[in-house]
């Protein structure tokens, strides 16, 4: 029995040192990324039970995901190690104080997910399907997949968490909306960030983006910036305010962290502005060190944080 199954693309994820960009370094560091893993892997580390399964390639780059994963107590039993097919990578640097991504993950095995890789006992055990608007973009068979896992859910009363998740790199604004939107109307937690919902409403108009999602059937996760996110559910949006943090280092993978303390809190069966305190703090942790997933914190960390206890050294 597993409380939380995703799915999506793991890629390689090569990154020169810090002072160098990819065009000046002559050697990278390695890791992978991948939002619905970075999501499984906090929710592991918090102490829940996650299967996360992807095609990758039965390559080094493909074991190698495998095995962290594995390592980090997810259930990786529907995993596929393709022959022929590469696992996807990307490459990331900052440039003149911006973040550049560069993809690789075009006819990546991820890419190639099909339908008939979402076991259907597998979904229908778990208590969520965790999938982000990324898995839809890939390609044409991976959108009917994410489709084919969400009514598998929902038929069997599997809660649905969907993070929009927009990469413009990946596909246009418009087919995006297209896709995402659907998805959101099906989702029992929605967790877009308020510029995402900026784009895919076309207005930035706070009171029409909160009718808009007071007529979901979700419960709306709005991850505002500037100290504030939101829960917004169909006759109330409620403020929780939270302090900003005084040490940035890499805000890749907050909002994958954020999610997974979400979905800790709700797992625990919190009140969703409880669990968005919880949501919060492992996104803040994550911010203050480098790593898309490296740095995301045990489940005894985030207690202390509530607490307010005193961190024993030594
Ligand atoms: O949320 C962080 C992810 O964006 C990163 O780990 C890589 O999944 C990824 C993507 O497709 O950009």
């Amino acid at each position: 029995q597993l409380e939380v199954i995703t799915f999506g693309e793991s890629m390689g994820l090569f990154t020169p040192p810090s002072d160098k960009t990819l065009e000046t370094a002559t050697q990278y560091f390695r890791s992978f990324g991948g939002a619905e893993s970075n999501v499984a892997i906090g929710l592991a580390r918090l102490g829940h039970s996650v299967g996360w399964f992807s095609r990758l390639g039965h390559d080094p780059l493909g074991v190698s995901i495998k095995k962290t994963l594995r390592g980090e107590n997810i259930d990786v039993s529907k995993v596929k190690l393709i022959e022929g097919t590469p696992t996807g990578f990307m490459m990331r640097h900052i440039k003149t104080g911006r973040v550049e991504v560069f993809y690789h993950r075009k006819s990546s095995a991820a890419s190639m997910m099909e339908p008939v890789d979402v076991d259907e006992q597998y979904i229908k055990q778990a208590q969520v399907l965790h999938i982000t608007g990324i898995t839809p973009s890939l390609s044409s068979s991976c959108r009917e997949t994410v489709f084919h896992a969400v009514q598998i859910a929902k038929q069997n009363g599997v809660k649905v968490c969907f993070d929009p998740n927009l990469r413009l790199k990946l596909w246009s604004l418009e087919e995006a909306r297209s896709t995402l939107l659907p998805l959101m109307e099906i989702a029992d937690y929605f967790l877009p960030g308020l510029e995402e919902l900026e784009l895919l409403f076309e207005t930035s108009d706070w009171n029409m983006i909160q009718d808009r999602l007071k007529n979901l059937e979700a419960t709306s996760i709005v991850k505002g910036g500037k100290g504030i996110n939101y829960v917004v559910s169909k006759d109330d949006t409620s403020e929780v305010p939270y302090e900003l943090a005084n040490k940035v280092v890499d805000t890749i993978g907050a909002g994958d962290a954020f999610c997974a303390g979400f979905l800790s809190g709700i797992l625990k069966g919190l009140s969703p502005e409880k669990a968005v305190e919880r949501a919060h703090l492992n996104a803040s942790v994550v911010i203050q060190d480098h790593g898309d997933w490296e740095p995301l914190p045990e489940a005894e960390i985030i207690d202390q944080l509530l607490s307010k206890q005193h961190f024993v050294e030594r």
